[in-house]
């Protein structure tokens, strides 16, 4: 039986759900335009005025914004409010040294809490449940937005965080968790640690998992769902837009449902920016139909994922997408923390190294390693091992500020890194993320 948080709006009739985006789209691009000057720039130079956007058709008319331009605007340049009516910031990872900040008036926060509320309900939450949540708290939205919304359901909280593991299975056990939240790698570490421990499947109470912020598998899902003995759900959001809860799964575990309410999807094509038919694969594109804080208009999320509007059986009408397919720009996600290898080349050029160098990234039981082979120079090449270590330790230690992970640094002598006679190879991933 299917269980909504907000049944009027998650069951709404196609035509309800676009009288509301229609409604909500109009309003947004005529606050946006006039308050955020970066991006009414931005529509001048296309020439599109608020009147031209009549309906969500017209979206397509409007100018995209990506990443860098979150970096020119950094920090307040795309604030869609005045500050004093923001009461939190969340961040992720920037592409080079600084981090995205994204603004949250007090409104902006109930929705976001809202959106993690229908995926917990989705999974059959309840306040008879003790919610477990594992992602990071901090300015990673991963916590505070499944633990808003734990507590809007009435779920019992507990504000976990990653990590710890051997204290997450204490408080899992004596205090009876029936869901958790936490990445799937951390998942699926958790059930291998509880076998290591002597505990079956049938030992905890969990009933059901929300797992998401980084890619996996539908096997990682089925090794997570033997091993805790639960369901293992896939949620997906980012801090661009608010957080987890952009789309969450249903019972059908076949894509998550888009809260379309709030935001409005594209799929365009990533080489040309044309926006492709329904069914295409191709680039994801969100629009806040009513955020305050942070109002992003047709942002490119550079995740590669399908839609799909076929009825679904758990009565939810909104829109699905796949799970992310991969990536339109060289972003990794590494123990769920995003990392672009330009922050790594900043760092080396920083601390005086030259940027050749080769970042390998690979998976070891369930958690994800970062290798960092950096050549010297033959002026900073030394044969004295201790010399070399102490140098390889403080630019992991620079690695770490800047990333929020710390990868393993090897310096190498010179002419070491594999050149390549055409595009440089910089990442070997040798995790397999996708299906
Ligand atoms: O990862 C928000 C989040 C927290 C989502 C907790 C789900 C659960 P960011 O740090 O801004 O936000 O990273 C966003 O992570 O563009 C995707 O590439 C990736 N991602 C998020 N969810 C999924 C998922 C959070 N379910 C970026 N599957 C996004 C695959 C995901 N990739």
């Amino acid at each position: 039986m299917a269980n909504y948080y907000q049944p009027e709006i998650e069951t709404a009739s196609r035509e309800k759900i676009l009288e509301i985006q229609n409604e909500k789209i109009v309003k947004q691009v005529k606050h946006v335009y006039e308050n955020v000057e970066y991006y009414r720039n931005l529509m001048d130079e296309k020439g599109v005025k608020p009147e031209d956007i009549k309906s969500v058709d017209d979206i397509k008319k409007l100018p995209f914004l990506t990443k860098a331009d979150l970096r020119d605007a950094y920090p307040y340049g795309l604030l869609g409010t005045d500050i004093k009516n923001c009461v939190r910031i969340q961040s992720t990872s920037g592409t080079t040294g600084k981090r995205v900040v994204a603004f949250y008036t007090q409104n902006d926060i109930d929705i976001w809490e809202e959106c993690c509320a229908r995926a917990i309900v989705a999974v059959g939450g309840t306040n008879e449940d003790v919610c477990q949540v594992c992602y990071g708290y901090g300015l990673f939205t991963g916590g505070p937005g499944l633990n808003g919304g734990s507590h809007k359901v009435g779920c019992l909280t507990l504000p976990m965080s990653s990590g710890n593991t051997d204290r997450q299975i204490q408080f899992m056990m004596d205090l009876g968790s029936t869901i958790i939240c936490c990445t799937p790698s951390y998942a699926a570490y958790i059930g291998e640690t509880l076998a290591e421990k002597g505990y079956k499947p049938e030992d905890n109470k969990l009933k059901a998992g929300i797992f998401g912020a980084e890619p996996w598998t539908e096997e990682m899902r089925r090794g997570i769902e033997k091993s805790l003995g639960i369901k293992a759900y896939d949620i997906y959001g980012l801090t661009e837009t608010s957080g987890p809860g952009v789309s969450f799964e249903c019972e059908e575990q076949t894509g998550m449902h888009i809260n379309e309410d709030h935001f409005y999807a594209e799929i365009i094509d990533p080489e040309t920016g044309e926006v492709l038919p329904e069914g295409s694969k191709g680039e994801l594109v969100f629009t806040s139909l009513d955020k305050e804080g942070f109002p992003l208009l047709r942002y490119r999320t550079r995740d590669i994922c399908v839609l799909s509007r076929e009825k679904c059986s758990c009565g939810r009408t909104h829109v699905k997408m796949s799970k992310p397919m991969g990536r339109s720009d060289d972003m990794l996600i590494i123990r769920g923390v995003n990392v672009f290898p330009s922050q790594i080349e900043t760092v080396l050029l920083n601390e005086g190294y030259t940027p050749n160098y080769q970042i390998i990234v690979d998976r070891v039981n369930n958690s994800d390693t970062l290798d960092v082979n950096v050549e010297l120079t033959p002026e900073q090449f030394s044969d004295k091992v201790g010399d070399i270590e102490a140098r390889e330790r403080a630019l992991e230690g620079a690695m770490r500020t800047m990333l929020g992970i710390g990868p393993k640094v090897h310096l190498l002598p010179p002419k070491s890194v594999v050149r390549s006679e055409g595009k440089a190879v910089r990442v070997i991933d040798n995790r397999k993320l996708h299906d």
